[in-house]
């Protein structure tokens, strides 16, 4: 998969691709991860990005010509499966929508900033508009480093048989489990017997009761849904 990253402030996104799962995704040549500094492809003397809103109004607008330019520039290279624009009013990200592009091929992903960008960039190119939560952040940089870090990890080949998907918290719509490690007792705290049983099927059983249990008291938002889709 490639993904290429348009934003104001590509130096925020140096670091997050460059560590553990996500830098092995890319020397295995699983994931390509390209930045573009939108201001590269402003013109006039000030390279101007923003500019102030029609109408009036507190705070800034990214243009058009700059964001046109670096798309169409892009976009002769390659077709995009997905044009996202990163946005507090997008679709809210989830596991399902994670699942969804990481069978994409080629991800461009614009990030918002300012106020926000000029409407006709997002009626002409955009085809997917994306949220990370009903908060707001300063610029979209960030929510686009956790949509890459979501989608990139489940690239095929990408995980191992330790790290597996599979078993991730909301992959079936359920938390999960809780889990330890040594020492088995600690300042008078054990670990559940039944984790050092060696029983493979008990232990299978209790690490679903507790997603389930988990999933009941902390989210019953998702616990409804699991209930309804597979029933108890
Ligand atoms: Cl994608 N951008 C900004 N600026 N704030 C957000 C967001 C995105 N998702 C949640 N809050």
């Amino acid at each position: 998969m490639r993904i290429d990253i348009i934003s104001v402030l590509p130096e925020l996104l140096e670091s997050p691709f460059s560590h553990s799962i996500l830098k092995r995704a890319q020397q295995k040549g699983l994931l390509e991860v390209h930045l573009h500094a939108l201001r590269n492809f402003a013109s006039g003397k000030h390279k101007q990005v923003d500019d102030y809103p029609f109408g009036g109004g507190a705070g800034m607008v990214m243009k058009v010509e700059p964001i046109a330019a670096c798309f169409e520039h892009l976009q002769e290279e390659r077709d995009y499966d997905e044009v996202i624009y990163t946005s507090p009013d997008g679709q809210l990200l989830d596991q399902a929508l994670c699942n969804e592009l990481s069978m994409k091929q080629n991800i461009l992903i614009l990030c918002g900033h300012y106020k926000g960008v000029d409407e006709r960039i997002r009626e002409k190119y955009i085809t997917r508009e994306v949220s990370i939560g009903d908060y707001v952040l300063s610029g979209g940089e960030l929510a686009a480093a956790v949509i890459v870090d979501a989608v990139g990890r489940l690239i095929p080949g990408v995980l191992n048989d330790e790290t597996s998907a599979l078993f991730d918290s909301f992959q079936d719509s359920l938390l999960a489990p809780p889990v330890y490690t040594r020492p088995a007792e600690w300042r008078g705290m054990q670990v559940p017997d039944v984790l050092l049983s060696g029983h493979e099927k008990k232990i299978e059983e209790w690490r679903h009761d507790q997603s389930v249990q988990r999933t009941k008291d902390r989210r019953p938002d998702l616990y409804n849904k699991w209930v309804g889709e597979e029933g108890e």
